[in-house]
């Protein structure tokens, strides 16, 4: 029509005086043509798919094909369709009575457009809600042959594996780096059938029995009231169950630990938690406990680090495991096992095999290595990978079986029970990400969201319609078959074992396996969890839980919550410590650590080069940090001083000393004790990492910072000639992780 026409004239006309003001403006080019973006609404070839993309997977659990092409990926057909294969004319306009007129009920592509992304979310996990995954490769070491049969486990095999990491008590979208247990399942898609290894990064857990997990999640979650906090532990409900059921309180205290906060998911170790049955060829049995390894060690971050990054990178372990993959620092575990007599006591050491509140230290069981998982692909398409992927304890292949851990029995209900609603029905199987790798021959039929065209008639078993398939199994066959355990004479009870009753001794154990750092960080988290909690009577039941772990312990927490520390209701248990637990004093490679390199532009730049160089060659990232974008010395900048903040770096070099720029934070008066002389921002970085007691290097006039902040000649701090020389000191910090002798000497 005539006005629309003209309409679009004029606006062609305002976009060319555009256009021609901005050509005006470019420095250096007056005149000159911007490039031409190409229109992106034109048709074209479909894009090659990338190589990672194979086409969705088409084969249905009986085996067929669905027909779908092979490049049925998104947005890669020439030509949008709706759901049924109708190609489309218009896709930004409803179909209206005239231009200015109402929209029609009779347009489907609306109606169909705005339905399904009315629907596009599923409910979130009831716990570890927030996650995320990558692709990987496990292989076996070919050790654990004596004791399982389990095909994954055999010399070289490969087997592809799937992880999800999560954190338990936060929504969805909160942030990473709260105070939290992380989930890190894996799911090992064999031929024999996929194995589900559903662990956390914390050996023990919360309650010896699973009718208790609503109880305890209840409590974690935020009030019901308020519906805060969220992510926390650090509020009444959560102490006021801890407090009450001490058997919570060894999970707690490690919560409390520096591993609560880790550094990244490539820095966690994984835990099966439960003890497990192995079962070999001969059909001899042993009880075995599952433990992941980093290669790259136990690594935190430090409080405030992590309270800074809830806030500036709420994505933070997201963030990192996808950067280390797609930068080629591929993260890597060896899996191991604890092993155990399969005795009908199912104790070890005195220690109660089927009490998830204890774990065996390593001193007294070694772990024995039996594989290796290395991650290399990161996720596709979140939704369809990370969060429809349904873990669950009952996914065993032949070889390993479980055993009467009253925790693990209970999640065997619960997971398969909770993909019902979360994932809308009985097939959840058939989601790509959750179909397995070995060939799939159920009886299971119909059902929400039936992907498969069963033929046959005979869906059942025996039959001679089919010609009696499938029939079942045999041993030769490598055929799932439970551990013929013995099961004793007792009376149905709801009671637990007597030695279930030991609430402290682990505790106290762990408390005295931890270095002087390590400890002060356990009291700085108590005190600032339990001074979250606004009712005297809380603190005051956890501080007699603490009496009972150890009297330095309970004083010092008391002391920062200004209450009197009680005295122990139970004699403190004799207990060797397990220096093994510590995360400190060894050292480990530093792949795909971050490197911030603050540079001047009108410094001195000659070593900038080959201080990248330097850093890349040792497997880590450098990011240059400039006070503007663009380039400096012929680098490109990857951060500006507006735009990051200490807690994305591993350790700070200083290439120059930048003066603050005009709009900059108002400088601190030299005279009050401040610097007039370089950046503000510059200073908070140089403050900040220096606080998480991260290795800080300068060379040339970066020198200036250190002494501008009062940290020259400190530990951990270096000054070099070279660029490449700071960067060689800084490397061998990192080894430690942090220059811990930082941190203040404790207070006995
Ligand atoms: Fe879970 N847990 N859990 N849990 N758990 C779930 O399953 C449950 C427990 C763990 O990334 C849920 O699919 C009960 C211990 C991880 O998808 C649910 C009990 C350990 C994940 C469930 C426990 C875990 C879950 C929620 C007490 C470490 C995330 C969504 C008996 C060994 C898996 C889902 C993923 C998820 C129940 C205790 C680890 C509701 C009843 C102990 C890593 O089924």
């Amino acid at each position: 029509s005539k006005p629309v026409k003209a309409a679009k004239k004029a606006v062609a006309k305002t976009a060319e005086k555009v256009a021609d003001a901005l050509r005006a403006e470019v420095p250096g080019a007056p005149g000159s043509a911007p490039a031409t973006l190409e229109e992106p609404t034109t048709p074209r070839e479909p894009l090659p798919p990338k190589p990672e993309q194979g086409a969705p997977q088409t084969r249905t659990p009986t085996g067929a094909e669905t027909g779908a092409p092979p490049t049925d990926n998104g947005q890669q057909g020439a030509f949008l369709t709706t759901a049924q294969g109708a190609r489309l004319r218009d896709t930004d306009h409803s179909l209206k009575a005239g231009p200015r007129g109402p929209v029609l009920l009779q347009d489907h592509h609306l109606r169909e457009k705005i339905t399904h992304f009315d629907h596009e979310r599923i409910p979130e996990r009831v716990v570890h809600a927030r996650g995320a995954g990558a692709h990987g490769t496990f292989t076996g070491y070919g050790t654990a042959t004596k004791l399982s049969r389990a095909g994954f486990l055999k010399k070289n095999k490969e087997t592809p594996v799937f992880v999800r990491f999560s954190t338990v008590l936060g929504s969805r979208g909160s942030a990473d780096t709260v105070r939290d247990t992380r989930g890190f399942a894996t799911k090992f898609y064999t031929d024999e059938g996929t194995f589900d290894l559903v662990g956390n990064n914390i050996p023990v857990f919360f309650i010896q029995d699973a009718i208790k997990f609503p109880d305890i999640i209840h409590a974690g979650k935020p009030h019901p009231d308020r519906e805060i906090p969220q992510a926390q532990s650090a509020h009444d409900t959560f102490w006021d169950f801890v407090s009450l059921h001490t058997e919570a309180q060894h999970h707690t205290i490690w919560n409390m630990s520096d591993r609560g906060i880790p550094r990244s998911y490539r820095t966690m170790e994984g835990f099966g938690v439960h003890t497990f049955r192995l079962v070999n060829d001969a059909g001899e049995t042993v009880l075995v406990k599952f433990h992941w390894k980093p290669k790259l060690g136990v690594h935190s971050l430090v409080w405030e680090e992590a309270q800074l990054a809830a806030g500036v990178d709420p994505d933070f372990h997201r963030r990192d495991l996808y950067d280390a993959i797609e930068s080629g620092a591929y993260p890597e575990w060896e899996l191991g096992v604890q092993v155990f007599p399969d005795t009908p006591e199912e104790t070890f050491a005195g220690i109660d095999l089927l009490d998830p509140t204890k774990f065996v230290p390593e001193e007294l069981a070694p772990v024995q290595p039996i594989g290796t998982m290395v991650l290399d692909r990161t996720p596709t398409n979140y939704h369809a990978e990370v969060e429809q992927v349904a873990f669950h304890l009952g996914h065993l292949v032949p070889g390993i079986d479980v055993t009467n851990d009253p925790l693990l029995q209970g999640r065997l209900f619960s997971y398969l029970d909770t993909q019902l609603t979360r994932l809308g029905g009985p097939n959840f199987h058939q989601i790509p990400i959750n179909r397995p790798h070995a060939p799939v021959n159920d009886m299971l039929r119909d059902g929400m969201h039936q992907h498969a065209v069963h033929g046959g008639v005979a869906p059942y078993h025996p039959n001679s319609l089919d010609g009696g398939n499938p029939s079942e199994a045999g041993d030769a066959e490598t055929a799932f078959v439970d551990v013929p355990v013995t099961v004793t004479e007792a009376p149905k009870i709801r009671q637990n074992p007597a030695s279930f009753d030991d609430h402290y001794s682990q505790v106290r154990l762990f408390w005295l396996s931890m270095t002087p750092v390590e400890q002060e960080h356990i009291i700085s988290a108590y005190t600032f969890e339990l001074a979250k909690c606004y009712e005297q009577a809380i603190k005051q039941r956890q501080l007699l839980s603490l009496a009972n772990v150890d009297p330095v312990l309970c004083q010092r927490v008391a002391t920062g919550l200004g209450l009197p520390a009680p005295e122990p209701t139970v004699p403190l248990a004799e207990v060797t410590p397990s220096p093994v637990l510590s995360q400190l004093g060894q050292t480990w490679p530093g792949d795909g650590r971050t490197i911030g390199i603050v540079v001047d532009p009108d410094g001195d730049l000659d070593d900038l080069e080959a201080v990248r160089g330097a850093v890349f060659a040792a497997g880590m990232v450098p990011l240059v940090i400039a006070p503007h974008g663009g380039k400096v010395g012929g680098v490109a900048v990857q951060r500006t001083f507006a735009a990051t903040r200490s807690v994305e770096f591993d350790a700070v070099l200083l290439a120059g000393a930048p003066l603050p720029a005009p709009d900059a934070l108002p400088a601190r008066d030299a005279k009050a004790g401040g610097s007039a002389t370089v950046d503000p921002r510059v200073l908070l970085l140089v403050e900040e990492c220096w606080r998480h007691a991260k290795a800080v290097g300068a060379w040339g006039a970066g020198a200036t910072v250190l002494r501008e902040t009062g940290v020259a000649d400190t530990p951990g701090v270096v000054t070099a000639k070279t660029g490449e020389e700071a960067f060689a000191a800084v490397h061998e910090l990192l080894a430690a992780h942090r220059v811990w002798e930082r941190f203040p000497a404790p207070v006995a």
